[in-house]
C-alpha cells in the first residue's frame, strides 16, 4: 500500500456533535438498522476515474490537480503508484468497494495486445492489494468513449472495425472483472447515440447495440462470470441523443430485444436530472419494474444543464433515494458508488476525504430518516388509503379484470356525482421535513 496520505489517519465516527472535518457525523458503519448494519445497507464505493485518475481539466482549462503519484513518468509505474495510493485512501476512508473502467487503472499501449499486457500487470497488483486490505470490486466496465477511435460510437459505430475493437475490449474487461471477483459489470453507452439523422442509420445502430449486449451475455456464460449486468442510463452528453436515455427507455429497449432477463439498472442521480426526472423517480421506476440494481451517487447543479458529477450532499434527495432502496429490499449485489468529482478548485489531497465524508454522511442520514419513515409507515399508510377505492366494489373489479367499458358505463351512469379527496402534498412535504430535521 502507499503512504501518500500521511496526514490523515483512519476516519472515525464521532457523531453529530463533532467539529472534526475528518470524522463521520452520521455514518457509523457498525450501527444496526433493522436486520443490517449501516455499512451493509449502504455498500459505499469510490469511483477510480474521478478520485484517482481525474485531474480537474474541463473544456475551458488545464488540469488543476497534481497528485504525489504523478511524479512517476513511466506510464505503467505511474499506474501502479496511483493504485497503491488508491488502496491507502480506500482503507483510510473505510469504504469496502471501488469501481473502475479498464483505462482508468492501466495505460493504453501501442497495440491492443500491449494494452492488454499492461492491464494484466495492474490486475495482478490490484489482486494483491485487495487481498491485503479486504477491499472488493463493486463493478468493472470498459471505457468505450475516450479514445478517438470511438468518435462515431462503439457498438453503434458506423465502422464495423470499431464494433469489433469494442467487443475485444469488453471481453477483456469481463475477464478481469471476473478475476477480481467483481460483483457487477456496467455498460454506460458513452457514445452510443447520435448527433444527426442526416448521417445515421438508427435502426442498424440499435440492432447492433442489442447484438453487442447479447454477445456480452453469451461470453459471461462461457467464462462463468455470474455478476449482475447493469446498464447506466443517461439522456445526453456526450452525444445529443443517447440510446439509453432513461430507465423507461432502456427497459423498453431490453424488452424489445428479449434482453430484459439479463440486465438491471445502475442509476445515477445527475443522469436522472439531465433526463428531466428526479433521482427518486428513476429509482422508483426501476424498483417497481424489478430492475433496480445499483446507484451512482452524485448530484447535479440546479442552475447548470450538464453532468457536473458533484459529491451528493443534498439530504432531501439522499433520503428519498434511500427510501426507494429500502423498499427495494436493499441493493443486493449493487452499491452506492460515488461517481462524483471534486470541484477544480478543491485540488488538495484532504479534499478527497472531505468530499467523500460529506457524501457518506448525507446518505447515512438519509438512510436513518428513510428507515424511520418505513417503520412508522406514515407515507405508506397515506398512499394505500389514497388508493383504497381499488380494494372493493368497482375498483376491485377493474383490478381483477372483470369489467370492460360496457360495465364501466353502466356503473358511471349510476355514480356520476364524483367525490374526490385532497392529495395533501404540502402536508406530506411538511411531514417529510419533520422527519429529516428530527432523526
Ligand atoms: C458518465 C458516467 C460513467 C459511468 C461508467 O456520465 O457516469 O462514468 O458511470 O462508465
Ligand atoms: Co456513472
Amino acid at each position: 500500500m502507499g503512504d501518500v496520505f500521511k496526514n490523515v489517519s483512519k476516519i472515525q465516527f464521532e457523531g453529530k456533535g463533532s467539529q472534526n472535518p475528518l470524522a463521520f457525523k452520521y455514518y457509523n458503519p457498525t450501527e444496526q438498522l433493522g436486520h443490517m448494519t449501516m455499512a451493509e445497507h449502504l455498500r459505499y464505493s469510490v469511483a477510480y476515474w474521478h478520485t484517482f485518475t481525474g485531474a480537474g481539466a474541463d473544456p475551458f482549462g488545464a488540469p488543476t490537480v497534481f497528485r504525489p503519484w504523478d511524479v512517476v513518468s513511466n506510464p505503467l509505474e505511474h499506474a501502479k503508484a496511483r493504485m497503491r495510493a488508491a488502496f491507502e485512501f480506500l482503507s483510510k476512508l473505510g469504504v469496502e468497494y471501488y469501481c473502475f473502467h479498464d483505462r482508468d487503472i492501466a495505460p493504453e499501449g501501442d497495440s491492443l495486445r500491449q494494452t492488454n499486457k499492461y492491464l494484466d500487470e495492474i490486475v495482478t497488483l490490484a489482486k494483491d492489494l485487495m487481498a491485503e486490505t479486504g477491499i472488493k470490486l463493486l463493478w468493472g466496465t470498459a471505457n468505450l468513449f475516450s479514445h478517438p477511435r470511438f468518435m462515431h460510437g462503439a457498438s453503434t459505430s458506423s465502422n464495423a472495425d470499431v464494433l469489433a475493437y469494442a467487443g475485444a475490449q469488453v471481453k477483456k474487461a469481463l475477464e478481469i472483472t471476473k478475476e477480481l471477483g467483481g460483483e457487477n459489470y456496467v455498460f454506460w453507452g458513452g457514445r452510443e447515440g447520435y448527433e444527426t439523422l442526416l448521417n445515421t442509420d438508427m435502426s442498424l445502430e440499435t440492432d447492433n447495440l442489442a447484438r453487442f449486449l447479447r454477445m456480452a451475455v453469451d461470453y459471461a456464460k462461457d467464462i462463468g462470470f455470474t455478476g449482475q449486468f447493469l446498464i447506466e442510463p443517461k439522456p445526453k452528453e456526450p452525444t445529443k441523443h443517447q440510446y439509453d436515455f432513461d430507465v423507461a427507455t432502456v427497459l423498453g429497449f431490453l424488452k424489445n430485444y428479449g434482453l430484459d432477463p439479463y440486465f438491471k439498472m445502475n442509476i445515477e442521480a445527475n443522469h436522472a436530472t439531465l433526463a428531466g426526472h428526479t433521482f427518486q423517480h428513476e429509482l422508483h421506476f426501476a424498483r417497481v419494474n424489478g430492475v433496480l440494481g445499483s446507484v451512482d451517487a452524485n448530484q447535479g447543479d440546479m442552475l447548470l444543464g450538464w453532468d457536473t458529477d458533484q459529491m451528493p450532499t443534498d439530504i432531501y434527495s439522499a433520503t428519498l433515494g434511500m427510501y426507494e432502496i429500502l423498499k427495494n429490499g436493499g441493493l443486493h449485489s449493487g452499491g452506492l458508488n460515488f461517481d462524483a468529482k471534486l470541484r477544480r478548485g478543491s485540488f488538495e489531497l484532504e479534499d478527497m476525504f472531505y468530499g467523500h465524508i460529506a457524501g457518506m454522511d448525507a446518505f447515512a442520514h438519509g438512510l436513518k430518516v428513510a428507515h424511520k419513515l418505513l417503520e412508522t409507515r406514515e407515507l405508506e399508510d397515506f398512499v394505500s388509503k389514497r388508493y383504497a377505492s381499488y380494494q372493493s366494489g368497482i375498483g376491485q373489479q377493474i383490478i381483477q379484470g372483470k369489467v370492460g367499458f360496457k360495465e364501466l358505463e353502466q356503473y358511471a351512469l349510476e355514480h356520476d356525482q364524483i367525490v374526490n379527496v385532497s392529495g395533501r402534498q404540502e402536508m406530506l412535504e411538511a411531514i417529510l421535513n419533520q422527519y429529516i430535521l428530527t432523526v
